[in-house]
């Protein structure tokens, strides 16, 4: 008997291209840029954006929907920093967000007066890759102690995002890990990827970070 597995995935990959396109039409409409933060579990994406909250929210606007399998940790960490509604999406088992649910998020939010969108993925260095979410670009965050070869061994991550960040790099005289071989790699994947090298526990590169947040929340092209 057939199997019609991949046919009905392709229905809801295509759905899904839809909704993430009426994302863009929706972001678009009021200018305001969204970044997309994609890792494993772990690297450090909530901490990233609790210390830029702490240090662009009295200039910049944020929205902030993050998605986990369970609990709301991120979204209760987050929302002390920001007096803004931050979107908890709990996606009971799934791994990965969908643009349905960043759509449904976004409708509680307004757009007006926001500058920049934050989506925080699932901690995942597979599935996020495969979901455009409307977002104007995905950044992978990946950390000192996951080891040089992830791009290698993930390359469609490497690949979908337009920005990279190196985090941790505070514990770079604890743990072998050679950046240069890491960007190497990544670069191997996606020569256009740009990098970003950070503490965020010691605020290490942070500065340049921010900067780029900056000019997406002006959209200007970086
Ligand atoms: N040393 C060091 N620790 C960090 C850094 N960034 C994050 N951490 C720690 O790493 C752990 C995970 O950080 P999170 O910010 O929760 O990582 P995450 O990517 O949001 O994790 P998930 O949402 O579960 O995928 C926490 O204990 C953080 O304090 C860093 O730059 N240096
Ligand atoms: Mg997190």
């Amino acid at each position: 008997m057939a199997v019609r597995t991949i046919d009905v995935r392709e229905k809801v990959m295509a759905r899904n291209d839809e909704l993430a396109a009426d994302v863009r039409r929706r972001l678009a409409e009021h200018g305001v840029a969204c970044l997309n933060l994609v890792s494993a579990p772990g690297s450090g994406k909530t901490l990233l954006l609790e210390r830029t909250l702490e240090r662009l929210g009295h200039e910049l606007t944020f929205a902030v929907v993050t998605g986990d399998v369970q609990t709301q940790n991120d979204a209760d960490r987050l929302a002390r920093h920001t007096d803004r509604l931050v979107q908890a999406v709990v996606t009971n088992g799934a791994c990965h967000l969908d643009a349905r649910q960043v759509m449904t998020a976004l409708e509680a939010v307004d757009l007006a007066s926001t500058d920049l969108v934050f989506v925080e993925n699932v901690g995942n260095l597979v599935c996020p890759a495969s979901w455009d979410l409307g977002e104007t670009a995905k950044v992978v965050v990946f950390s000192v102690t996951e080891g040089e070869d992830k791009p290698l061994k993930y390359p469609k991550m490497f690949q979908k995002a337009r920005y990279a960040v190196l985090n941790k790099v505070d514990l770079l005289p604890h743990v072998p890990f050679d950046r240069e071989l890491a960007v190497r790699h990544a670069r191997a994947i996606n020569p256009d990827l740009e990098f970003f090298f950070t503490s965020a526990l010691t605020g290490e590169g942070l500065d340049a970070w921010c900067d780029f947040v900056r000019a997406c929340a002006r959209r200007t092209p970086v």
